[in-house]
């Protein structure tokens, strides 16, 4: 059935008779649709994409599933311009997309409809993924993978960080992926510390943890992967790191299975890193969801009670330990849940990796 066919549906149980979608991600993903700028207006019947002319040829001829309307006006104009709007009463709209001024607009200029907010109307159908979705992201992974292993001749002592995420974003691109899905992680040293410390000027050096950590976009879906890898001799404590990571992520991706709950994952890592005594180093969730964006549902978290794996759901698995002060370790795997089999789409190597 079509995506906004599966909206339409569930209307009036939300006690709605149209829907206002504005997150370009969730119109890519209902119309194929990916310009940056336009809305989609659904009512029971109809979908209507509203966009301007610079858009026009290629990018609106893609379109599927929605009539496509080119205004000059404003969106807002065209929308209130719209034949069937009139008969409406009430719609839905998306309440984390859209700025206070557009919503305020939007009641002003049609005032006679009532406004319903709604938090993940399109997000709950993108939990879990149809087939080409998933491929789409397994491409965009094998991109990191072949990324991963261009770059380790690169890591040399003296050679900054940022250079090594410009040379793993120029080769991104080269594979074959649109973009990167967020910005570049590059972290040695001390930096390796901090679980989102970005690429900066610092220069690696031996006796430092680089970790890596990356994605990019294919057709518009997101990879998303972390190796550490170290540069020189490796103390008996940065092994002890190391490894409790990577046992920790071992467990976790071999407890997933279709129908047990998210939160479980996270225990069996999280316990795995307690018992080796780094548990409260471990500061952040084992993992999130992955697809027309980089962080989506589900989120894999001892916090999440009610979260079910099931079959279509892509995350990640990503266990780390980060002591402050001195240097931290973070790997990461994206999986995939098919029929009755799980796939890891980051194959890189995962034992410690010593440059
Ligand atoms: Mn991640």
């Amino acid at each position: 059935m079509n995506r906004i066919k599966k909206l339409q549906n569930r209307f009036s149980n939300n006690n709605i008779d149209s829907f206002l979608i504005t997150s370009s991600k969730n119109i890519y993903y209902l119309t194929r649709f990916n310009g940056d700028a336009g809305i989609l207006f659904i009512s029971l019947r109809k979908a209507t994409l509203i966009t301007d002319y610079r858009f026009q040829g290629e990018i609106v001829e893609r379109v599927e599933n929605a009539r496509v309307y080119l205004t000059k006006k404003s969106y807002i104009d065209a929308l209130a311009s719209q034949r069937t709007i009139k008969r409406k009463k009430r719609m839905g709209f998306e309440s984390r997309d859209i700025s206070y001024k557009f919503y305020w607009d939007l009641r002003k200029r049609m005032d006679w409809l009532k406004f319903k907010s709604f938090d993940s109307f399109v997000e709950s159908l993108r939990l879990k993924k149809e087939e080409d979705e998933i491929q789409n992201i397994a491409r965009a992974c094998e991109i990191g993978n072949k990324v991963f292993s261009d770059i380790l001749e690169y890591i040399k002592p003296g050679v900054r960080e940022i250079e090594i995420a410009a040379e793993m974003e120029y080769r991104m691109k080269k594979y074959g992926g649109e973009k990167t899905s967020f910005d570049t992680i590059v972290a040695s040293g001390i930096r390796s510390s901090v679980p989102h410390g970005t690429a900066s000027l610092k220069k690696v050096k031996k006796g430092e943890f680089i970790t890596l950590d990356f994605g990019t976009y294919y057709n518009g879906y997101a990879s998303d992967m972390t190796r550490t890898v170290f540069l020189g001799t490796p103390s008996n404590k940065d092994k002890k790191i190391y490894d409790t990571v990577y046992y920790a992520q071992k467990r976790a991706r071999e407890a997933v299975e279709e129908g047990i709950k998210l939160k479980y994952l996270d225990e069996v890592a999280r316990d795995y890193i307690k018992k080796s005594g780094f548990g409260e180093y471990f500061s952040h969730s084992l993992g999130h969801g992955v697809g027309l964006d980089v962080h989506e549902a589900p989120i894999v978290s001892y916090k999440n009670n009610d979260g079910i794996i099931e079959k279509g759901m892509v995350f990640t698995i990503e266990p780390g330990i980060y002591l402050p002060g001195y240097q931290g370790v973070r790997i990461e795997d994206t999986v995939a849940i098919l029929d009755k089999k799980i796939k890891i789409l980051t194959n890189s190597k995962r034992e410690l990796i010593v440059l």
